[in-house]
């Protein structure tokens, strides 16, 4: 007859085996304590985006240090110096981590990974500051400039931004930020501009300053990408420039500050089951969002659960969640043209994920190709298919546009209409206006350097193949497009090593002539580039 074994039997078998793995793995090769905090930044910077903070995996795959041994230092300097077909980037041979510093990479990831700690209001609170008081702000510009053309720029290795007047393209400030900001995002008001640094150290910039700069900053967080701020004017226009909302990947959380003044009000822990198998997540990281226009709503997407979080800021201290089931990995996502649409990338799943914001569920998925990554994507009229979004992809050169509207175009509303060929994959963002004629794209991660400096246009009047592709500089990459105030000027990063003189190109949307090249030892690694009014008013 067979016997249960007895819970102690279990134990001790786990314990014993996990002793004999442990046994089995070969030992970490030796770090000092100084190469251990340098191999902490390090994965910190170019790393936990992928593979995540704990190590587990995310867009990239896991890292645990008893695989890592097994894979022995030499292999995985080697991978660390070449990438991987799938998307590793070469970190080596672009020269962005040095010989010693792939081999000091190839013995840290084989240590147990520190887990960096939680942080409460009130420690967020200690890091608070106000530079100056709301009530010593300018009640109107103090200067006559068009601050509604203004651009916010992240120099993304000097852990600044830069304000660029659109209309001049002078430089007005570079102002010191959190770590490689990943995003700006304007107020509603379009006043304020938000800053927020993968650091988790957001800055809040006032453009009616005479010399644009911040008024307060704030770290909520070790690592985060996403920042938006409330949108929504409410009856008695009392959202407008109320709060802010700041999402992390670590610890894995979403914020909510006041708008003015940056202090934070709210935590809400974003760990919990995935949407599917319901299992519970550790590190379940916020992804992109966006603010509704219609609602006092913001849309935030919680990448490895799959699930998109609706949060209500009418009453923060009653605070409701609508939680809708998704797919996993949503990475970055925006509006449709009606802005009634919430659209996001399940990157890793090669699927779309559209939220219908004004009936708070699930629309609709769509099937795209290999690893889809829209940016806010683009929004036009198709000739054909009426209202359209498109993507373009990582891994594949092409353009998918789909339908988007459910009314008057039901049959191709969420289909796949179109698949335009551009250079190859690689792409990251594409981008075009209500009074443009053309769909921008880039190729910045390709790893052909012609096609990564490369970027093309396509006539939304023949979508059917790009109308034309060429090289923006000798070198670098072309990366992220953003269109002026006036919808008549197309503004192009060249993303250059730090040590390398990076620039912006600025093309006549209508001719696609270039206009200007703004080069200037200031302008160190750009990349995102967000205009007042086209962000304010969500334009893309
Ligand atoms: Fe981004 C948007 C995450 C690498 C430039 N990026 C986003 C968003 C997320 C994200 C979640 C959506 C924010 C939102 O809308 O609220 N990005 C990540 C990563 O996890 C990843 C893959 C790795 C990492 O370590 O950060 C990553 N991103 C990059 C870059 O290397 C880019 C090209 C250069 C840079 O400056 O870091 C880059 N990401 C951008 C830009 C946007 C963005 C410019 C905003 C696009 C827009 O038009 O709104």
């Amino acid at each position: 007859m067979r016997r249960a074994l007895s819970l102690f039997t279990v134990l001790f078998l786990t314990a014993a085996w996990a002793g004999v793995a442990l046994a089995q793995a070969p030992a970490a090769p030796a770090m000092s304590p100084e190469e251990f905090a340098q191999g902490k930044r390090i994965y910190f910077d170019r790393c936990a985006g992928c593979h995540g903070v704990l190590r587990k995996g995310a867009t990239g795959p896991k890292l645990l240090p008893g695989e890592m041994r097994v894979e022995g230092t030499e292999k995985l300097a080697r991978t660390i110096t070449e990438g991987t077909v799938k998307g590793m980037p070469d970190w080596g041979r672009q020269g962005i981590l040095s010989p010693d510093e792939v081999t000091l990479m190839a013995r840290y990831v084989q240590e147990e990974p520190p887990v960096p700690p939680e942080l409460s209001l009130k420690q967020m609170k200690d890091t608070w500051k106000v530079f100056v008081e709301p009530s010593s702000r300018p009640k109107k510009p103090e200067h006559n400039r068009d601050w509604q053309n203004f651009f916010s720029v992240t120099l993304r290795d000097a852990g600044q931004v830069a304000i660029i007047d659109g209309t001049t393209k002078e430089i007005l400030n570079t102002v010191n930020t959190g770590f490689a900001v990943h995003i700006s995002r304007s107020s509603a008001s379009g006043r304020y501009m938000y800053t927020i640094g993968r650091d988790g150290k957001a800055t809040l910039i006032d453009l009616w300053l005479k010399v644009p700069d911040k008024v307060a900053e704030v770290q909520t967080c070790s690592d985060a990408r996403s920042i938006d701020t409330s949108k929504y004017k409410g009856p008695a226009g009392n959202f407008h420039d109320k709060y802010a909302i700041i999402g992390c990947y670590w610890p894995p959380h979403f914020v909510i500050l006041d708008g003015d003044t940056l202090e934070p009000q709210k935590v809400v822990s974003t760990r919990s089951y995935t949407y599917d198998t319901n299992e519970f997540h550790q590190e379940p990281r916020v992804a992109t969002i966006v603010a509704s226009h219609f609602k006092p709503q913001w849309i935030v997407t919680i990448k490895e659960t799959g699930l998109v979080w609706l949060v209500d800021y009418s009453d923060i201290k009653n605070l409701k969640i609508t939680q809708i089931e998704t797919e996993a990995f949503l990475h970055d996502g925006g509006w449709d043209l009606s802005k009634r649409y919430f659209i996001v990338a399940a990157n890793q799943r090669n699927k779309l994920v559209v939220v219908d914001a004004q009936k708070e569920k699930l629309e609709a998925i769509i099937k795209v190709g290999k690893i889809p990554h829209p940016g806010r994507g683009a929004t036009w009229v198709d000739p054909q298919y009426g209202p359209v979004g498109a993507t373009v992809h990582l891994g594949e050169g092409k353009i998918a546009v789909y339908g988007t509207d459910p009314v008057k175009n039901k049959k191709h509303a969420w289909q796949v209409v179109r698949e335009i060929e551009v250079l190859g994959g690689g792409s990251l963002f594409l981008k075009t206006h209500p009074k443009s004629q053309w769909i921008w794209n880039d190729h910045a991660l390709n790893a052909d350097p012609k096609v990564q400096r490369s970027i093309c246009v396509t006539a939304k009047k023949s979508p059917d193949k790009v109308a034309k592709c060429w090289e923006v500089s000798d070198g670098g990459r072309a990366v992220h497009l953003e269109y002026n105030k006036a919808g008549d000027e197309v503004w192009v990063s060249v993303w250059k090593r730090k040590d390398q003189q990076s620039e912006i190109v600025i093309y006549e949307d209508k001719t696609l002539k270039e206009k200007a090249r703004l080069r200037d030892p200031r302008l160190v690694t750009p990349t995102g580039k967000f205009n007042v009014y086209n962000t304010m008013k969500d334009i893309y």
